[in-house]
Parts: C-alpha cells; structure tokens; sequence
C-alpha cells in the first residue's frame, strides 16, 4: 500500500512510521509512505496556508489552493486517482475497525492533515471521505491520521508476525480482551486462576470465553448490543446475566 500524507508538519510523522512494526513493513515494501508539506504549494511569497475567514469571527482558515496544487501535483487529477482522499476533520465519520479493515482493501490512501483550524468549505470537494477518531479536541489532523494509518497497516497481509496475528483481535468478535496472565504463577498474593494450569483446553477456551463477556457486560455493555452471537455465546451470557440477578436478589 502507498500512503500519501499532506500535512504542514511532516516531521510529526517520522517518529511513528520509522519505529517498530511500521519501520519493518517498509524495509519488507509493504508499505510507502510520502509525506508532503502543502505550505511549499503555496501561491504565496510568505507559504501562507491560511488566512481570516469571510464574514469575520476569530481564528483563521485553512486555504483551499495550497492544498489543491499540492493533491493535484502529487496525485493528478482526483477524478482519476485510484485511492480513497481521507480528510482528517473534528466533523467526521467516527473511526471504527469497520473502516479499518475497508481502507485496508486501498491500494493507495491520501491523508489530509489540518492544524488547529477549519479548512475552507471547498477542500471537502478533494475527499472521499472525512474522518474524526472521537469527540475529543485535538490541535490537528496529524494524530488522527496516524491512529487510522496505524489501524490500517496492522491489516494489510504479512504486516504482522504469525504471533501477532490480527485474526485474534478482540474486535474481530466484538468483544474485550479475557484476562491473560504469565509467569509466575503467585506475584505478591496475586494468583492465576487454576483453570489456566489445568490443561484442559475445552474449559479453558469456554472459560475466556466467559470472562471475555463478563468484562464487556461490565465495561463496555454498548458493545454486546450489535453482536452476533454464537450458540455458547449466548449461553455463557445468559449464565452471567442471571449470576448477576441473583446476586442482585441477594442485596449483593
Ligand atoms: C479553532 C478551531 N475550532 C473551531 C471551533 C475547530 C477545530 C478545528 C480543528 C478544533 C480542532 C481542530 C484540530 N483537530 C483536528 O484536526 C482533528 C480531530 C480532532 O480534534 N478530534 C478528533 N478527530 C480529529 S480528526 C482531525
């Protein structure tokens, strides 16, 4: 995959991409990254990339021409592009694994980072898609388009280790990760659960089954309502929920 990133400040970028997995998948070419600064497509003698907004009002507004000639010069004409124009903005479409895994499906992603201030209407004509990962404010676009590119990466084939697999990901069943432990089996009074050094697979298995319900009851209930549940799934919860109730019925 080819990831185009238009930013005003490229070197945000180099920490992440040039660490760890990201740096191996592009020693492996898996990836490529290039990262523009758009205020070098300035028409302007100073590179100024915004400017007061009509109308008046505080704070300024990202200009619609240095980020056109810098997609433009980079991508050519839009309409022809192959990849999916992703603009990072506070207004869009809240980023989920669902997205992750269709942007993974792109030869070619184009991200267009603002800082700390709106873009002028006309630069939503560029995207595909606008993209907001929470409602949370940030002072740019720049950390937004790191988190959905690291999300994206980690999908694409032979990115991860075997032992990294993404098919073991909890989001892949909607659920929370079940607890994990590792040596040593007592740590200051803390111990693992028998079943885990029971050896017996079967119960294991519907034992994390459990407990990967049990956090996502507790923690995260807004997830187990758009699920699709297998036929133990719906049989563990159902244990859990009515060990709740009576729990409950018991003043606990
Ligand atoms: C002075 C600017 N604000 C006017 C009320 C709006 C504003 C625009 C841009 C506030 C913050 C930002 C910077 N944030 C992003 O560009 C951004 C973002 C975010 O802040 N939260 C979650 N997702 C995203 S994606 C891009």
């Amino acid at each position: 995959m080819e990831i185009h990133i238009f930013t005003i400040f490229p070197e945000m970028f180099r920490g992440p991409i040039n660490t760890s997995i990201l740096k191996r998948a592009q020693e492996q070419q898996l990836i490529t990254f290039n990262l523009i600064d758009f205020r070098s497509y300035s028409p302007s003698k100073h590179q100024n990339v915004d400017d007061s907004p009509f109308g008046g009002g505080a704070g300024m507004v990202l200009k619609p021409e240095p980020i056109y000639s810098a997609v433009e010069s980079v991508l050519g004409n839009v309409q022809d592009y192959h990849g999916k124009i992703l603009l990072m903005s506070p207004q869009g479409e809240p980023f989920k694994q669902k997205m992750a895994r269709d942007l993974a499906q792109e030869e070619s992603l184009a991200f267009i980072c603002g800082h700390y201030e709106g873009f002028d209407e006309r630069v939503r004509a560029l995207a595909d898609q606008e993209i907001s990962i929470g409602d949370y404010v940030l002072t740019g676009g720049e950390i937004p388009a790191m988190v959905v590119i690291d999300a994206v990466c980690r999908l694409l084939p032979g990115v991860l280790g075997e032992s990294e697999s993404p098919l073991a990901d909890s989001f892949y069943h909607g659920l929370l990760e079940y607890p994990q432990y590792t040596r040593p089996r007592e740590f200051r009074g803390m111990v693992v659960p028998d079943i885990l050094l029971s050896g017996n697979h079967e119960e294991i298995r519907r034992w994390r089954c459990q407990e990967a319900l049990r956090r996502t009851l507790q923690r995260r209930p807004d997830l187990l309502k758009t699920q699709d549940f297998s036929d133990e799934e719906r049989e563990l919860l159902a244990q859990l929920e009515s060990r709740i109730s009576n729990l409950e019925k018991s003043g606990c």
